[in-house]
């Protein structure tokens, strides 16, 4: 057997620049390079093997948190085709990547982690950054990445990493497995030499699958259709990747079935097809929110069904809603007893269609279809043509970017109250034209991510839309955009704290506790008057260029001199933050203290034990799957 002796670096690095993924005959690499921050606990090992091989491009990002938001954003915006390695020292670099491995985890997305790790060798213990453990000596903090990782392995002798990798590649490009990918390297292994088999760095094409659906549950499936009068679909994230959007775009077409779309799933259709409701559940559109209430059929297509979109299983109120879950990942493809219809959303969507041949929903319900879609879009008009303040209102500082924006551009989200304003009100022309980070909602996403979605499409403008609390959390990627050269468009929303969760504060009686940026005064709390902080100059500082506006018209200039320009900008507004898009025929579950001396806590309570009984145990009381047919076998 032919072997080349390097060090376990040397051969990960020569491994990962030979892997490509491949799908209905196109063929891409699949790591295109590394990030990552170089310490003790990696300079020597991946940090010179990275160094010797150019052609799997190193780059530094600022974060290690942001490290893996950029390569969850590219990956998303791959459509889960490619990603990127990301590279740490070992302790806080390490453990700053977990946020990262959770979030990408959560929204089903590849990225592949190796953080540094302590000595397996072990005589020099403790070593700077180590968790000692009384338990045992093969403890790190990089334990704490197992929960969040859909693999997770610790290379504790060089020849062990054959068989890692091609574990973790497995896992990366399983549409039904994937998400954040963990190989802990010790310090010391990674310089460790083996003679590797020459094998292991030749080019390795991964087949991405598109499972097909089992024709006995294809067939009840057409039943399900065929028999409803009220159906609708959710299209989740998996639409877009799997990349399914003319299949539901033909299939909604042919049926006349009404579609919601749920954060990740947004874009699947454009915004003015006839059969796109927009956003559905708690931060859905009335239209969208009164179908799934009525609906006797939901067809759950590429979608993990959270809270956000079953508005708490208050969602669907007609006692007979039936489920049926097209998923390539069983644990979604069960959820509300529903149909599992276990395959790639494409292939199910073409077949279900050819099934259901010459079915269409009636004619009221086509009607009603229509007029729910003409009613949000004058809806969208009049929060778009606002001209409230100054200081603005969130609603226009959307619509102005939306207008700006070209069909092909990229919206970018993730925390506060924008994801739910942007669900709303975005009108989204292409597929992938809205990147709303909404599984874990992270503060602190949304510029390192717009940088991968720019990098996976640099055709496209990428309009990151970011919170001042967002942005005091992490905004140290506006320098890498600019080290690198990647153009963000940057709008800064100025509303001197936490609008979203100041509200909720409110609604649950809160009055708003601890959610403004304010300085403590003798009473004791953060009462006082509000801290300044000068946004603009944190953006130009890093290297954006910078505008401050405070008028709709000034705003709306330099949203279009941005978007004109060819570096990274950013435009800082105030937006008033008590002046909110309202919620539509929805409700989320948010507990209240059961017991308060303040009126107003008390009073919330008893709205929401109101509100409580309308959620429903679907997981019993929606069976799909009716057990006739089996118990006639067992009687036979
Ligand atoms: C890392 C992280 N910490 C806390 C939260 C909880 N949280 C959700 S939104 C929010 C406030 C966001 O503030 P900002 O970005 O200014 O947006 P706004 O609510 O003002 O629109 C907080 C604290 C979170 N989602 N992520
Ligand atoms: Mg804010």
């Amino acid at each position: 057997m032919a072997t080349q002796r390097m060090t376990m670096a040397q051969a990960l690095v020569a491994f990962l620049k030979q892997q490509y993924v491949e799908r209905d005959g196109v063929e891409q690499r699949f790591f295109h390079g590394a990030w990552g921050i170089f310490g003790h606990g990696c300079i020597a090992g991946i940090g010179q093997a990275l160094q010797q091989y150019p052609d799997f491009r190193y780059y530094q990002s600022k974060n290690e948190q942001a490290s893996v938001h950029i390569a969850a954003a590219f990956a998303k915006t791959k459509n889960r085709m490619g990603t990127f390695a990301c590279v740490s020292s070992i302790g806080p670099g390490a453990t700053n990547m977990i946020t990262g491995a959770a979030m990408a985890t959560i929204n089903r997305v590849p990225v592949l982690l190796l953080p540094g790790d302590i000595f397996a060798r072990r005589n020099v213990a403790p070593v700077l950054q180590q968790l000692e453990s009384e338990q045992g000596q093969d403890v790190s903090v990089n334990d704490a990445f197992k929960p969040v990782s859909r693999y997770w392995d610790r290379i504790n002798r060089p020849d062990q990493l054959i068989c890692s990798v091609v574990e973790a590649m497995r896992v990366l490009t399983s549409p039904a497995q994937t998400g954040a990918v963990t190989l802990a390297l010790p310090q010391d292994v990674q310089t460790e030499i083996y003679d590797y088999p020459v094998e292991m760095f030749e080019k390795r094409v991964w087949h991405i699958a598109r499972p097909e659906p089992e024709r006995a549950m294809l067939a009840r499936a057409a039943e399900m259709v065929r028999a409803a009068k009220r159906p609708v679909i959710i299209a989740g994230g998996g639409v877009l990747y799997s990349e399914a959007c003319g299949a539901l775009a033909r299939f909604v077409h042919q049926t006349g079935i009404p579609v919601g779309e749920t954060q990740a799933g947004k874009s699947s259709l454009p915004f003015d097809h006839p059969q796109n409701l927009g956003a559905v559940g708690v931060t859905g559109t009335p239209g969208a929110n009164i179908a799934a209430r009525e609906a006797d059929l939901v067809i759950a297509v590429g979608t993990r069904l959270s809270d956000f979109t079953t508005a708490s299983k208050t969602a669907f109120q007609n006692p007979n809603v039936r489920f049926l879950n097209i998923n390539v990942a069983e644990m979604d493809a069960f959820k509300h007893a529903g149909l599992p219809l276990i395959a790639d959303a494409r292939e199910a969507l073409e077949q279900l269609a050819a099934s259901v041949n010459g079915y269409h929903v009636d004619a009221e319900y086509a009607a009603r279809i229509s007029a729910w879609k003409q009613r949000w879009e004058e809806e969208t008009d009049r929060i778009y043509a606002m001209r409230h303040g100054p200081p603005i209102s969130q609603g226009e500082a959307v619509g102005v970017v939306n207008r700006v924006s070209r069909p092909q551009d990229i919206v970018v989200g993730a925390a506060g109250s924008l994801p739910g304003d942007l669900h709303k009100l975005w009108r989204t022309r292409q597929p992938n034209g809205y990147h709303l980070e909404y599984g874990y909602s992270t503060m602190g996403y949304e510029i390192a991510g717009g940088l991968g979605v720019k990098m996976a499409d640099p055709s496209r403008e990428v309009y990151v839309m970011v919170g001042d609390g967002s942005f005091l959390m992490m905004s140290s990627e506006i320098a890498t955009s600019v080290q690198e050269g990647y153009k963000l468009n940057i709008i800064v929303l100025d509303n001197h704290g936490f609008s979203s969760i100041g509200g909720l504060s409110r609604s649950i009686g809160s009055k708003g506790f601890g959610t403004d940026y304010r300085y403590r005064t003798g009473t004791g709390h953060l009462d006082g008057q509000t801290i300044p902080i000068d946004f603009a100059a944190l953006c130009e500082g890093l290297g954006a260029k910078t505008t401050r506006v405070r008028t709709h018209e000034e705003y709306a200039q330099a949203v279009e001199a941005m978007s004109a320009a060819d570096r990274t900008c950013a435009v800082v507004v105030e937006v008033d933050k008590e002046h909110r898009v309202p919620g539509y025929e929805s409700w989320w579950d948010v507990p209240i203290s059961t017991v308060s001396e303040i009126d107003t806590i008390r009073e919330a309570r008893a709205r929401y034990e109101e509100a409580v009984k309308m959620e429903r145990r679907l997981e019993v009381t929606s069976p799909a799957l009716t057990p006739a047919k089996a118990s006639e076998k067992v009687n036979q």
